[in-house]
């Protein structure tokens, strides 16, 4: 396989600075290396980056850096689309607002192909506000609602080729929504699978019944991994951390279930912050987890029944 990554040094997304050197940090961790020891075709393709943005003026006071978010997305759908030709791109974030621009791009991509775009998004927050309802102002809360089509992104962020259909979107391991997200997920087909549906009935079952759609679509597969999705006593280096998040083994498992699947097209990692990190462990194990999904096996054989 060949593996692109594709460094997105942005942090104008997030109100905590340091997700600018996420792609350092998974780079010192060793992520092109470990793929590259799984047989993989490795290209780092190094970071992208903005020039200076304009101001953007909202009548949401709160929103923080609309102009260079803006920007970074109309940049990084044209990034999208054109890495999306071949190989599995991998953007190495930088916070989640990316997701904006990247989950356009590859779905401009799919629609070309006649394909639909399946979206998975592994995160604690569902990133559903729209820049009116958002009162923190930080716009990696906004990326869902701007792929998904939702309006008010209007003459500020570029239009989408090909809206992603709510339907076709999954969320596993939600466990903080705001009151105003809350209400938007009411008028989308999003599935969202919840910490406490995890718990009743374990990540692989829900996983697994996702896959098979995308499967009998002949889909195409975005992964956007929030290092929030993660318990935060595993994985301390994100600035919106959440207790009672995905332990070390449900993250694996659903990397090593993707990896089966054979389905993942695209890739985003999210939301590192290397700044609040204990001593790499955080990239670390982001790093493990794509050897998980890109074919690390504790055994090479097939599985047995039992
Ligand atoms: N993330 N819902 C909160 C807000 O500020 O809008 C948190 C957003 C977190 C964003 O997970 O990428
Ligand atoms: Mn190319
Ligand atoms: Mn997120
Ligand atoms: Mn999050």
């Amino acid at each position: 396989m060949i593996c692109k990554l594709i460094g997105v040094p942005l942090q104008d997304g997030a109100s905590q600075l340091g997700c600018e050197m996420g792609p350092s940090a998974l780079r010192v961790a060793g992520l092109a290396g470990t793929l590259e020891s799984l047989g993989h075709d490795v290209r780092d393709l190094g970071n992208v980056s903005v020039g200076a943005a304009m101001v953007m003026p909202h009548a949401n006071q709160a929103i923080r850096n609309l102009g260079p978010v803006a920007a970074w997305t109309e940049l990084l759908a044209e990034v999208a689309y054109r890495e999306s030709d071949e190989g599995m791109p991998i953007f190495m974030g930088g916070d989640h607002a990316l997701s904006a621009g990247t989950v356009a791009g590859v779905s401009r991509r799919a629609a070309e192909e006649g394909k639909p775009l399946f979206v998975l998004w592994l995160d604690a927050h569902t990133d559903l506000h729209s820049l009116q309802s958002t009162q923190s102002g930080n716009l990696h809360g906004v990326p869902v609602a701007y792929f998904t089509g939702r309006p008010g992104f209007e003459g500020y962020f570029p239009p989408l080729a090909a809206p992603v259909d709510g339907a076709n979107v999954c969320m596993i391991g939600i466990r903080s929504v705001d009151p105003a997200e809350r209400a938007a997920l009411e008028e989308t087909q999003i599935t969202v699978h919840d910490m406490r549906t995890i718990d009743e009935h374990g990540v692989a079952a829900l996983l697994r019944n996702f896959l098979e759609r995308v499967s009998a679509a002949g889909g195409r597969l975005h992964v956007s991994l929030d290092v929030d999705f993660l318990e935060p006593s595993v994985a301390p280096a994100v600035g919106t951390t959440v207790p009672g998040g995905a332990t070390f083994r449900e993250a694996h498992l659903v990397m090593e279930m993707l990896h089966d699947s054979g389905l993942v097209t695209s890739l985003d990692l999210v939301e590192l912050n290397p700044f609040l990190d204990e001593r790499g462990r955080t990239a670390l194990l982001l790093v493990d987890l794509m050897a998980s999904l890109l074919g690390r096996k504790v055994l090479d054989r097939p599985t047995r029944s039992y």
